[in-house]
């Protein structure tokens, strides 16, 4: 794996309704998520964090439209020049978030560089409605469509191109909350879901081998979108849309362990920490343990 890394934080809590997850990249620093990586021998450059403006008033949802769409594509299109730029200079660019929504700049600033990216989407959630499908008009439901081009076209547009990805390069593990609207699209385009039926039956070590071999066999890069809601909210309470039956800790390390073995990752993300909702730092602790394993810590 490349051995430098750029971290990028998105304190970024439009995209969704419940305050605190623009916290989210102070707590994963607070962790000791550079002392952990420092110790695997990266080269780190902690860029800081992208500017996020402010709405004037919390934007209550007029009929069908998004909930802070100027502000979420002002900081989308900011951190999609970062994580380009950082591409562009061989680094490896590792985004703390801030809401799920981030995942609209990170993908508009990796994708340019691949002509297959792969997304392994690590999530409760398929984050694929669009206006017409939303249930709540937030955007942090939203980044995996307006990737593939579906959605506002203030959104599907960011950084200047459409779509950033093709639905048969995108796996999905870990759902149990998915909209009519989602499931429809998953169908219809195609998307490779391991829900957890498919991890209970199969196991984690064989749904994420699976996943990998399916993306080697077409993509040139792959990026790692975690959503900490992914995990049990018993493992990781903080966090804004808990839905219980998640993927354990143990699961999630023996995720992350594989994926480092097969070298296959070239940009992550780590989402939806809300230290708020938290007990006493517990998601982001956790979400360094996992970066940890991700890059490369052994247990001997
Ligand atoms: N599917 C619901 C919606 O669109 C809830 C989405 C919750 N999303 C996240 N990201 N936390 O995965 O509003
Ligand atoms: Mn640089
Ligand atoms: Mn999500
Ligand atoms: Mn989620």
């Amino acid at each position: 794996m490349n051995k430098n890394m750029s971290i990028i934080g998105v304190p970024m809590d439009l995209g969704q309704s419940r305050r605190g997850v623009d916290m989210g990249p102070s707590a994963i620093r607070y962790a000791g998520l550079l002392e952990k990586l420092e110790g695997l021998d990266y080269n780190v450059d902690d860029l800081g964090d992208v500017p996020i403006s402010r709405p004037d008033s919390r934007h209550e949802r007029q009929d069908g439209d998004l909930r802070n769409l100027k502000q979420v594509a002002d900081a989308s299109l900011k951190l999609a020049e970062m994580v380009d730029q950082e591409v562009s200079d061989k680094r490896f660019p590792l985004v703390l978030g801030g809401d799920h929504s981030i995942a609209i700049g990170s993908l508009a600033g990796i994708s340019k560089h691949y002509e297959n990216l792969g997304v392994i989407w690590y999530d409760a959630h398929g984050d694929l409605n669009s206006a017409e499908t939303s249930p709540s008009g937030n955007i942090h439901g939203m980044p995996l469509a307006v990737s593939l081009g579906i959605g506002h076209e203030r959104l599907t547009n960011i950084h200047g191109y459409s779509p950033k990805i093709k639905p048969e390069n995108i796996v999905i593990i870990g759902a149990r909350s998915l909209d009519p609207g989602e499931k429809k699209l998953i169908k219809e385009r195609g998307i490779q879901v391991y829900s957890m039926h498919e991890v209970d039956r199969m196991g984690m070590t064989n749904v994420i081998s699976e996943a990998i071999e399916y993306l080697k066999e077409r993509t040139d890069g792959v990026h790692l979108s975690l959503d900490l809601d992914g995990l049990d909210p018993d493992e990781a309470p903080g966090v804004g849309t808990p839905v219980i039956g998640g993927l354990s800790y143990r699961e999630s390390h023996l995720a992350m362990e594989i994926l480092q073995e097969s070298a296959i990752l070239t940009s992550a993300e780590f989402v939806e920490v809300n230290p708020i909702l938290d007990e006493k730092n517990k998601t982001a602790t956790l979400a360094v343990g996992l970066i940890g394993s991700l890059f490369g810590e052994k247990l001997k």
